[in-house]
């Protein structure tokens, strides 16, 4: 039998047992959800981040059905420009490794991962959730199921607003996942500061994240993930109007295009940002950078 270890980047290796602070970094959104050749700045910036705020990137994807938890250069590089990379959500990890596939992790790949190597923060920009056209296509991801089975906090923007936001909070209730508004009382919009709907807790610092940290290890009781919830400054966020209005023509053309399953999001995210020139994708950068200088705060308030 082959064993499928965890390969640990040199910084992560050192990182873990002396407990620095280590921020884990998923890299769907660097193969799929950001267009070439910035998507490669994006994720050298986003672990300068990290690193800016005190603790160690630890950017997580499969290469030649290996499992990496921090990336080298090189490694960042082939999965921000090799067309052969997968997206890669927790149950297509087995596959991936025992075939020597190569891939990215989306959410729940990488959140999977990262708890196993026993880091406690992760940073993305926006979860999956119950999509609109549940009723028909019951597409849900995956994100949810395998975040209400994992210990891990996870610090990002909300759910994408591609999405059915009320329904994605309501399944996030059922699954006990437990919800922190990030000095807000509003759960974010991903490309907007706020989905209009509100969150029962609010914090204002990463101390008080760390403590509620502690209290749930305290706790004990099923192993399910905190989700810090931090809105994109209202001064960088896509103007509202003009969301609604190309968000209605992205989901009309996914639906005649007869686009379905993993190629839903990173469509829907494709077309937003040719349909707003771009503005979708500086508001996804701003809500990740700033949610990548929050986890990095946190990690290091543990
Ligand atoms: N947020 C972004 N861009 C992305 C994603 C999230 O700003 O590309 C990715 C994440 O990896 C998330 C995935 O886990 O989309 C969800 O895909 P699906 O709906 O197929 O589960
Ligand atoms: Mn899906």
């Amino acid at each position: 039998m082959p064993s499928h270890e965890l390969v640990l980047s040199e910084e992560v290796w050192e990182a873990l047992p002396t407990r620095r602070p280590v921020v884990a970094l998923e890299s769907t959104i660097i193969a799929h959800g950001l267009p070439r050749p910035r998507n490669l700045a994006v994720a050298e910036e986003l672990e300068e981040l990290v690193r800016a705020g005190g603790a160690v990137p630890a950017t997580v994807a499969v290469l030649d059905g290996r499992a990496h938890i921090g990336l080298e250069k090189s490694q960042l590089e082939r999965i921000a420009g090799d067309n052969g990379v997968r997206k890669l959500g927790h149950r297509d990890l087995a596959p991936a490794l025992a075939t020597g596939a190569s891939g990215a992790t989306t959410v729940s790949a990488t959140a999977f991962l990262a708890a196993r190597a026993g880091i406690r923060v992760f940073a993305t920009g926006g979860l999956g959730g119950v999509h609109r056209e549940w009723c028909e296509t019951q597409d849900e991801s995956a994100d949810l199921r395998l975040l209400a089975q994992t210990r891990i906090t996870v610090v990002c923007a909300g759910v994408k607003s591609i999405l059915d936001v009320p329904a994605t909070l309501q399944r996030l209730e059922t699954l006990g996942v437990g919800i922190l508004g990030y000095d807000t009382d509003h759960f974010p919009g991903f490309y907007l500061a706020s989905s209009g709907q509100p969150v029962d807790w609010t914090v204002r610092t990463p101390e008080e994240v760390a403590a509620v940290m502690a209290a749930r290890n305290s706790l004990g009781g099923p192993e399910s993930a905190l989700i810090v919830a931090n809105p994109v400054p209202e001064s960088e966020q896509l103007d509202p109007a003009l969301h609604d209005r190309v968000l209605g023509e992205a989901l009309d053309e996914c639906r005649e295009r007869g686009i379905s399953g993993q190629a839903v999001t990173p469509f829907l995210l494709d077309c937003l940002m040719r349909q707003t020139e771009g503005a979708s994708l500086e508001a996804n950068l701003a809500a990740v950078r700033g949610n990548v200088r929050l986890a990095a705060r946190i990690a290091a308030a543990l």
